[in-house]
């Protein structure tokens, strides 16, 4: 068992969040919850799994991670929200993150836009969210073709399923996890992934449908804004210096010419200012 009884009992009681599924193996929790989503499941259902054989990222890329070392979950959200500002969605998912990464491990990661939770330069989570909510649906961060789970109506609102896949005992070549790097009080400790889970969940209901605050607080916390980057885009690649996280979500960013771009969908690096 990944979450606890008490976790379950509290997520039940407070939150959107009561339906928590768990899964020993599974492709990847992303598609289990899309097809759960196009079958009419509710907003909240959750799937959580000790091990993905086929753990999605985003753009067609893997998400690989050993049994039972790591967070991998996802949401069903049916948000009130535009197409064009579901991004908020992610970064709602990222802010809780980061808070339950602080609560339960005493990390405090850095955000990286547009979905990537950071201990320095190492990626210690990162977070895929699909639309699965039909023609024309697409979530910023989303693998890009706006279909991640085909046209799939269901009841209610635009479904768009959020998956976070967080390091906590092991971590591939260049990234972290959490046991690494938790601090002396949590030392020794080891790190409960239903406890972790139940925070980010509660983190996320407090966050919920308060839009602007999260474009607020994701603008504050995002460590990308003031760096200089190079954005990998469809439309090419892209090197300025990141001035802000719009209220919609994009990274706006000055190139080296002056001219502004407003980025929704793309792949970050930070580099040095020479470069
Ligand atoms: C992401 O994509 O970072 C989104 C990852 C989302 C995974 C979760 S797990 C639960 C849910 N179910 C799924 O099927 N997926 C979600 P992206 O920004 O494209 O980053 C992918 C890249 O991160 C890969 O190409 C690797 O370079 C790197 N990577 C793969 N596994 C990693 C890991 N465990 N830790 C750090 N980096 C990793």
């Amino acid at each position: 068992m990944i979450v606890n009884r008490r976790v379950q009992v509290s997520l039940k009681a407070s939150t959107r969040f009561g339906e928590v599924r768990e899964f020993a193996s599974i492709d990847s929790t992303n598609r289990w919850v899309a097809v759960a989503a196009a079958n009419g499941a509710q907003e909240g259902l959750v799937a959580v799994a000790d091990y993905q054989s086929a753990g999605r990222g985003r753009l067609g890329r893997a998400w690989e991670a050993p049994a039972g070392a790591s967070l991998m979950a996802s949401i069903l959200l049916r948000p009130d929200l535009a197409p064009s500002r579901l991004g908020l969605v992610t970064n709602a998912v990222a802010l809780a993150a980061v808070d339950a990464c602080w609560e339960i491990a005493g990390v405090r990661p850095g955000l990286k836009w547009p979905n990537d939770l950071m201990v320095g330069e190492a990626k210690l989570a990162g977070i895929l969210a699909e639309s699965a909510g039909g023609a024309g649906a697409g979530a910023s961060g989303s693998s890009g073709s706006g279909k991640g789970a085909g046209s799939t109506g269901g009841a209610g609102p635009r479904a768009v399923v959020v998956g976070i896949g967080l390091n906590v005992t092991a971590a591939p070549p260049g990234a972290a996890c959490l046991a690494g790097i938790s601090s002396a009080a949590n030392a020794g400790a080891s790190i409960d992934r239903g406890e972790l889970l139940g925070a980010l969940l509660m983190g996320l209901e407090a966050r919920y449908g308060h839009w602007e605050a999260v474009a607020e607080e994701y603008r504050a916390a995002c460590v990308t804004v003031g760096r200089r980057v190079r954005v990998t885009r469809a439309a090419g690649d892209l090197v300025g210096v990141a001035r802000e996280v719009d209220d919609d979500g994009r990274l706006v960013v000055v190139d080296d010419d002056g001219a502004t771009h407003k980025v929704s969908v793309g792949d970050v690096v930070h580099v040095r200012p020479s470069q």
